[in-house]
């Protein structure tokens, strides 16, 4: 089977009853999804799984975790039913920015490993049946970057390689062309003394931006995604996307209007003419194209993806999945920050959970595949930002919604955030002020994972680790979690992937969200069904029995939170309460 002869699946989404506000007590959406299952890829129903390689298993015992690391820790993740891991940056890079500044796009930086580390970890990932992605940051290079030096001389073809131009003359004044802002603060151009031109960073100054406009950096760019697929990987995140293209006019940037911020800080504008462009959404859909090619070219079944990372509007968010009518495709999935993290302003709250996935829901055209992103390297940790009581439970919720999971590293064990001091930080704009470091650094969702009760938690064998190992790993670590008579945060995680697999010869599905005050249900019946799966959480400090309605008495407990008394395949008791923050999930007769 050729993949472009695939139609693609279909997870249409008709609202069908709506009901209630927010304001009312007692609020109800029902879904009507059709999914056309006989064509499900591998990553529409998958579990992808984000490393953050530096944190994940130091095999050398220097401090940084590595490539060989993360292959002596593949069984943990084909333990736990993994179908996908996708590794933040890993490339050649001066490290200004956490790899985020590429200085070679077809190396491995040597903190990491080389290329036959990579190697061998598809191998070895691919025998195990996990997908391997990476990390692709399109934005800008590293200014170290060999592109980056022959354009600052104006090497031959490469004079347009990045966005130069000429200063304007305020008074005699020198300033920069325009008004826009980096988003590390101050302008977005950077005055070269060598090219006697400025150059612009939409990021730190050490990262300047690539020219799209120049089809010679797009071809480059392409190449560059060819060459990652030829070495065997199975797809791309795409970092920080919305930035790729600039008004070609170069006009100024309109005020914001937002109170609270200075003249320096990027939230200052309002940033129509630098984020979100037409051309960069296009560009996206030409990377599909990259892709769609190199599928089309293999003899196996199965498609090398692509996700981006977009933090937009939720309208700007869904095109970068494609047309509406699905005649031009872009990523396969675009995180879904709004479920989770851009949303929930009051935390676990059952009416901003109800409404925040509804918003999804109802946004996502009906020919793509939702998903559904808990945390990332970017934001504290889950167990810290929406606390550690509600760990299982917002696992439950994920578990059980239509789509794409993705992990970040550590949920699976409820990992809080590190400590961390500015002197030890290393996130680049969080120390340069370490009176607001505790507040704006990303380093604490950034520490080594917590293995075991050895020396640094099991990561290395002692010697300092780049960021300190918290010290809350004696109790949470995965060594604790494993006996499997327990029911600890990761043998849930386990029962969960696993239960995923009701739904695997779903066609379509109905969902009912219900949100009430201290309480929210999550019910999915595949192919309406008379067999419903309900995942009800008591959202309280109080115990308390579940409200009519949510359940029946002859329901079977399928997963529970690590705090219930249940056990699987108990009956669900309708009499007795749950705990605070307690959570099954119920498998329910419909009829
Ligand atoms: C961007 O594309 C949309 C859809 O094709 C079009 O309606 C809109 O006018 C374009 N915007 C600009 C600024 O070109
Ligand atoms: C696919 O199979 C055909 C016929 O067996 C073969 O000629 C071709 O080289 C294969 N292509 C790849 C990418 O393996
Ligand atoms: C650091 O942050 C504090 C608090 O916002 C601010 O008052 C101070 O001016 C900042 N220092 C620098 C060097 O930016
Ligand atoms: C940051 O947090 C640490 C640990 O809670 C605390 O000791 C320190 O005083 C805080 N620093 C600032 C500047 O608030
Ligand atoms: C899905 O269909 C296959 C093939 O008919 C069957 O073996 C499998 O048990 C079904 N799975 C579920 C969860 O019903
Ligand atoms: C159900 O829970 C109630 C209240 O805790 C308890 O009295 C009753 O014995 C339970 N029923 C069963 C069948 O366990
Ligand atoms: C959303 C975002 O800003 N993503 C990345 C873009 O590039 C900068 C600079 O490399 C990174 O710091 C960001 O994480
Ligand atoms: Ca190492
Ligand atoms: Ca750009």
């Amino acid at each position: 089977m050729k993949l472009n002869d695939i139609a693609y699946c279909i997870l249409a989404v008709t609202v069908t009853i709506v009901t209630a506000t927010s304001n009312e007590p007692f609020t109800v959406k029902t879904f009507q999804h059709s999914i056309q299952n006989r064509y499900l890829e591998w990553w529409q129903t998958a579990v992808f799984y984000q490393i953050y390689p530096r944190s994940f298993k130091d095999s050398n015992n220097d401090g940084d975790g590595d490539l060989q690391g993360i292959i002596q820790k593949l069984d943990h993740i084909q333990d736990a039913g993994i179908d996908a891991i996708w590794l933040s940056p890993i490339y050649k890079s001066p490290q200004v920015d956490n790899g985020y500044d590429i200085s070679d796009y077809r190396d491995i930086d040597e903190i990491y490993g080389t290329l036959d580390d990579l190697k061998e970890l598809l191998k070895e990932a691919h025998a195990r049946g996990i997908k391997v992605i990476l990390d692709y940051v399109p934005n800008h290079t590293s200014d170290k970057h060999a592109w980056f030096q022959a354009s600052l001389n104006k090497q031959e073809g490469y004079e347009d390689f990045y966005v130069w131009k000429d200063p304007v003359f305020v008074d005699g004044e020198r300033q920069p062309p325009n008004n826009w802002l980096s988003a590390f603060k101050g302008s977005a151009w950077e005055w070269s003394e060598e090219r006697q031109q400025y150059y612009l960073h939409q990021f730190s100054i050490g990262q300047p931006d690539l020219n799209y406009r120049n089809p010679n950096v797009v071809r480059e760019m392409k190449d560059v995604l060819k060459y990652w697929l030829d070495f065997g990987i199975d797809g791309f995140r795409m970092d920080a996307v919305p930035t790729l293209f600039e008004d070609e006019q170069f006009r100024d940037e309109p005020l914001s209007g937002k109170a609270n911020v200075g003249p320096e800080d990027y939230e200052y504008l309002d940033h129509i003419y630098t984020t979100d462009l037409n051309e960069t959404i296009f560009m996206i859909y030409q990377f599909r194209q990259v892709l769609d090619e190199f599928n089309a070219n293999q003899n196996d079944s199965y498609s090398r993806i692509m996700m981006t990372e977009v933090y937009s509007d939720i309208d700007t968010t869904m095109k970068y999945y494609g047309t509406v009518d699905g005649s031009i495709r872009g990523a396969h999935f675009t995180f879904n920050f709004w479920t989770f993290i851009t949303y929930l302003i009051k935390g676990v709250d059952p009416f901003e959970l109800f409404q925040s996935i509804t918003l999804w829901l109802e946004n996502i055209p009906r020919l793509y595949t939702s998903n559904w992103v808990l945390g990332n390297h970017d934001q504290p940790r889950v167990a810290t930002r929406l606390g550690p009581e509600n760990v299982d439970a917002l696992n439950m919720l994920v578990a059980i919604l239509p789509g794409i999971w993705v992990t970040y590293n550590g949920e699976e064990i409820g990992q809080e955030n590190g400590e961390v001091t500015c002197e030890q930080g290393y996130d680049p704009q969080a120390i340069k002020n370490c009176s607001t470091f505790n507040e704006t650094s990303r380093d604490f969702e950034r520490t080594p994972f917590q293995w075991d009760t050895t020396v640094n938690a099991g990561f290395n064998e002692g010697a300092p680790t780049w960021l300190p190992v918290s010290k809350k790993y004696l109790e949470t670590n995965l060594e604790n979690q494993l006996p499997a008579d327990i029911n600890s945060h990761y043998n849930i995680y386990k029962e969960l992937i696993k239960f995923r697999d009701v739904f695997e010869n779903e066609t379509e599905t109905s969902l009912l969200i219900n949100a009430q005050v201290n309480w929210f249900r999550f019910l999915r019946i595949p192919n309406s069904d008379h067999i419903g799966y309900a995942f009800i959480f008591n959202i309280n400090d109080e115990e308390n029995v579940v409200p009519d309605g949510f359940a029946s008495s002859t329901s079977e407990v399928i997963v529970r939170s690590s705090n219930s008394p249940y056990q699987i395949g108990d009956t669900f008791n309708l009499t007795q309460p749950l705990k605070p923050r307690e959570a099954v999930i119920l498998k329910m007769n419909m009829r």
